[in-house]
């Protein structure tokens, strides 16, 4: 095993990674910047070393800093966590060069999947299906008898895109031109490559992703799917495992095409190949995931694998612990993103101080934070400050468990996500099931979905608290106003009446 290990990353996903480190005995190394220098990773980690100002570019980005302390803390292993570098295939070789093992997969083979275009080609030698559609860098008269053979709608998609950029759907020949001209410069000014290509649109789309875990000894498998529909400009916002779309039949064959994925470049490490999933049950290779996702704990809630000490072990180079046939999935569960963004305002990033902080526990609930009571939310890094995940044995239970530990949840001095999760958790179409990518977007054409009895209580909650605070000539001191998710609630009600 190692002898030490240095955690490139930051917030919950740093305690994560040394939580992990710390039960398998391994001392952990990490780095901070400037507005971290009290953050939790620095004070669980035995070592910490500064590497530079606030912004990533000048801290958490730079592979020399980086590889330069993993040398003089005598680090054998860097662990990249997700973001960052979890997925520069540049700074993974640097590990290698520099003799430090990269907790991840060969620099090949996250170039391999890297380039979308490359990597839905390698996928189609592979057997792997994608959705029916054209080579990059088509004309338009190529891309009119295409889309005349694939039917539409269609979908205009750009070669270096990814994350939804660049992307069109066309209902009719008489769009096309149109649409091919606006992708292809959007293309152009955001990645300096005007190549497009066209798809089939699949709609509705669910977005499905499974779990794979490989050795550096031939052995790769699938810890079963993760259903990601819910998310909001390509960001998710919770993830459930199992999915309400996927039984023990198809689970087997995405399971079955995703190790193939894997195998078809040479994947060792965790990783996540991503499926749309059409209403038909058919299914198609998206893309591949070269990292740790921030929704695996969900996986590792219904599998009872710990995917961080697999990723160690597997990249000391031992043997998997895990085999196909003892994996099984058993209950449900649920992870619900907390970020610090206010959903009352277009999810709105807020920065500021934690008043007060309260977070849930009790039965089959995991909190993985990197929170902490007169914590400053830096606005220089990604939103999402601690994820709520819970198991049931039933979907139903999970619900009602969510529902449970949101409540229990009370973050003071910065506006969170949690009201948004309340409403969803109360969502008929969700409660349901009913999940395709456009979910949110319709969450939010509706009127106010909490049941009725709640919305009651959480007006009458609101008017009673700010009645008090009236009475009370001395304002209360900002850490006892406890807020409530009620509280938020109340305004939610406010803002859709
Ligand atoms: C699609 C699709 C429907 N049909 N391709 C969006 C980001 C990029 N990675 C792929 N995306 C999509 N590709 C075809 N042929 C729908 C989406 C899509 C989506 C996919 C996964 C998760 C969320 C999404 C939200 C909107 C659209």
């Amino acid at each position: 095993m190692f002898r030490k290990v240095l955690v490139a990353n930051r917030g919950e996903i740093a305690v994560r990674i040394i939580r992990a480190c710390q039960e398998l005995g391994i001392p952990t190394v990490a780095v901070y910047s400037e507005p971290d220098r009290l953050a939790l990773h620095v004070r669980y980690a035995d070592e910490a070393y500064y590497i530079g100002p606030a912004p990533a570019t000048e801290s958490y980005l730079r592979m020399d800093r980086i590889i330069q302390v993993a040398k003089e803390a005598g680090a054998d292993a860097i662990h990249p966590g997700y973001g960052f570098l979890a997925e520069n295939a540049d700074f993974a070789q640097a590990c290698r060069d520099a003799g430090i093992t990269f907790i991840g997969p060969p620099p090949e083979a996250i170039r391999a999947m890297g380039d979308k275009v490359q990597a839905r080609r390698t996928m189609m030698a592979a057997g792997v299906p994608v959705v029916p559609g054209t080579a990059e860098g088509i004309t338009d008269e190529e891309a009119l008898a295409a889309a005349e053979t694939l039917g539409y709608p269609i979908l205009v998609k750009a070669a270096a895109g990814g994350g939804g950029k660049g992307m069109r759907t066309v209902h009719s020949p008489e769009e096309l031109p149109r649409a091919l001209a606006a992708a292809r410069r959007e293309a152009k000014a955001a990645f300096g490559d005007d190549r497009v290509y066209l798809e089939k649109l699949i709609h509705p789309a669910r977005h499905v992703e499974i779990q794979i875990l490989a050795d550096e000894h031939g052995h790769v498998i699938h810890l079963g799917e993760r259903e990601c529909s819910i998310q909001r400009r390509h960001q998710k916002l919770l993830e459930e495992a199992p999915s309400t779309a996927v039984d023990s039949d198809l689970r087997r064959r995405m399971g079955e095409v995703a190790v193939r994925a894997a195998q078809a470049v040479g994947y060792t490490n965790a990783g996540t190949v991503e499926f749309l999933l059409g209403p038909d049950g058919n299914f198609y290779f998206l893309e591949m995931n070269t990292r740790l996702q921030v929704e695996h704990p969900v996986t590792e809630m219904v599998t009872g694998v710990d995917i961080v000490k697999e990723q160690l072990f597997v990249a000391a180079g031992r043997t998997l612990r895990w085999r196909q046939e003892d994996i099984r999935m058993k209950g449900w569960a649920i992870e619900c993103r907390i970020t610090a963004e206010d959903p009352f305002n277009n999810f709105l990033p807020t920065g500021g101080k934690v008043t007060y902080l309260h977070e849930p526990s009790g039965p089959g609930v995991r909190v993985d934070s990197s929170l902490y009571g007169g914590m400053e939310v830096s606005l220089h890094y990604d939103p999402m400050v601690a994820k709520l995940i819970v198991w049931g044995e039933t979907r139903e239970e999970a619900i009602l468990r969510m529902r449970r530990a949101l409540e229990e949840y009370r973050i003071g001095g910065v506006r969170t996500s949690i009201p948004f999760h309340i409403q969803v958790m109360h969502n008929d179409a969700f409660i349901a099931g009913r999940l395709d990518t456009r979910f949110v977007e319709r969450l939010f054409a509706e009127p106010n979905t909490l049941p009725r009895e709640p919305q009651v209580v959480a007006v009458a909650a609101a008017l009673i608290q700010r009645e008090r605070e009236r009475r009370t000539a001395i304002r209360l001191k900002p850490h006892r106003r406890l807020p409530s998710p009620w509280r938020w609630a109340a305004r939610l009600e406010a803002v859709r009446p």
